[in-house]
C-alpha cells in the first residue's frame, strides 16, 4: 500500500525553541517510517515580517542542521528550503486569485501578528496562509502536523482546495490535520498563558535549542511558578503545568509518572528535574547541530537535493494546475532549473 505523504514546515524566522522541537521536529522523526515525509525550512514565510538577510541565512543553515541532529534523515525524508522550490510562488498566486480577503482577515494569528505593527502591515503577512496552503497542496499531502496555532490556516487550505477542485475539476488532494498524541504545547517560562515563541520580546522565558548550559540553567531556575507550593497538575497551576510538560514529553513519561517522581517534592527539585531533562536533551543535540555547521557546502548540497526531490512533484501539479486554469504550458523550464 502506498504510503499517505505528510508535508510541515518551520520558519528560519528565529532561533528554534523547546516548543519547535517538542512541538514539531521530534514528532516528525518518529513519521519518518510510517509515512513519506516533506519537511520544508519555510523562509519564505519568514520574511512575513522583516529578518536580518545576514541573520536569516545563518539561521536557514543552522535550522537545517537542526532538522538532521534531531533525527530526520535527508534519504529518507525530502528535506529542502522553501524558496529553492520556486512553484510555491507560482501556485501561491494563483490560489491567492481563488481566495477571499473576507476569509483571510478572518485569521486569528494574522490579528494577532498586525497589531504588533502598527501601519505597517506588510502584504505578505496577510497572504501568508495562501502560501501555506499551496506549500501543502504543491504535494498532494493527505496529513499535515499542526499545532492549535495553525488548525485556522488548515481549514482555510482545505476550503480553497475544495473551491478550486469545484471550479477545476478533481486537482488537490484535501488534505488532514495530524495530531500528534504526544505532542503537547510549550509554554514561555516568563508567561505561562503564552507560547514559547522564537520571537517573543522577553527571551528570558523562551528555551533556545542552542542556547548555551549556563543560559538554559538559569533560565529554568528562574522560571514562574505560583506560591501554593504543591505539585499537581491543573489550569490554576500554568508554570507547574508547564514544567510538569516539558518532563513528561523529554523523558517520554506520562503525566501520572512526572507526577509520582515529583510526589512529596519541592518546586526546587521540580525545576532541577527539568534542567537534568533538558541538558540531557539539548546537549548532545547541540554537539551535533556544531559538527554539521562545520560543513556548511555539505548542508546546501543537502538542500539542493532535497528541493530536486520536492520539485519532481512540485512541477507536476502546478502543470496540471495550469493547464487546468487555461494557461499556455511553458515550453522550457530551465529558469526553474
Ligand atoms: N510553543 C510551542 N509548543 C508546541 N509547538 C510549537 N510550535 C511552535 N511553537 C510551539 C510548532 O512548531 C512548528 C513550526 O512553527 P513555525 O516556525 O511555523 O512558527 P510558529 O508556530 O509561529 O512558532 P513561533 O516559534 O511562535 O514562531 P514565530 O515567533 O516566528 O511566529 C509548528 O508546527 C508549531 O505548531
Amino acid at each position: 500500500m502506498e504510503k499517505q505523504r505528510i508535508f510541515s514546515g518551520i520558519q528560519p524566522s528565529g532561533n528554534l525553541t523547546l516548543g519547535n522541537y517538542l512541538g514539531a521536529l521530534r514528532n516528525w522523526v518518529s513519521l519518518q517510517d510510517e509515512y513519506e515525509c516533506i519537511y520544508s525550512i519555510v523562509d519564505m514565510h519568514a520574511i512575513t515580517i522583516r529578518q536580518n538577510p545576514k541573520d536569516l541565512h545563518e539561521r536557514s543553515l543552522l535550522t537545517m542542521a537542526l532538522y538532521l541532529a534531531a533525527g530526520l534523515d535527508p534519504e529518507k525524508n525530502t528535506v529542502f528550503m522553501q524558496s529553492h522550490v520556486l512553484e510555491h510562488a507560482q501556485l501561491g498566486w494563483i490560489l491567492g486569485c481563488n481566495s477571499y480577503m473576507g476569509e483571510l482577515s478572518r485569521m486569528t494569528q494574522y490579528k494577532d501578528k498586525s497589531t504588533r505593527l502598527g501601519d505597517s502591515i506588510p502584504t505578505g503577512l496577510f497572504n501568508y496562509p495562501v502560501l501555506m496552503a499551496a506549500d501543502i497542496l504543491l504535494y498532494n499531502a493527505h496529513l499535515v502536523p499542526v499545532g492549535d496555532d495553525q488548525t485556522q490556516h488548515l481549514e482555510l487550505t482545505r476550503d480553497i482546495a475544495i473551491r478550486f477542485n469545484n471550479a477545476y475539476g478533481e486537482t488537490f488532494v484535501v488534505p488532514k490535520g495530524y495530531f500528534n498524541p504526544f505532542g503537547a504545547r510549550i509554554y514561555d517560562l516568563q508567561m505561562p498563558q503564552k507560547l514559547m515563541s522564537k520571537s517573543a520580546e522577553n527571551q528570558q522565558g523562551v528555551l533556545f535549542l542552542l542556547d548555551d548550559e549556563k543560559t538554559l540553567q538559569r533560565k529554568i531556575s528562574r522560571s514562574v511558578t505560583d506560591s501554593l507550593g504543591t505539585i499537581s497538575y491543573n489550569d490554576n497551576q500554568p508554570g507547574v503545568k508547564n514544567l510538569l510538560n516539558i518532563f513528561a514529553l523529554l523523558r517520554k513519561e506520562s503525566i501520572d509518572g512526572a507526577l509520582a517522581y515529583f510526589e512529596g517534592k519541592g518546586y526546587k527539585q521540580l525545576k532541577d528535574g527539568v534542567m537534568e531533562a533538558v541538558l540531557d536533551t539539548l546537549l548532545p543535540l547541540q554537539e551535533k547541530v556544531y559538527e554539521l555547521m562545520k560543513e556548511r557546502d555539505h548542508l546546501e548540497d543537502l538542500m539542493a537535493q532535497g528541493a530536486q526531490k520536492a520539485r519532481s512533484i512540485a512541477k507536476v501539479t502546478l502543470a496540471d494546475v495550469e493547464k487546468k486554469i487555461g494557461f499556455i504550458s511553458r515550453r522550457t523550464n530551465e529558469h526553474c532549473d
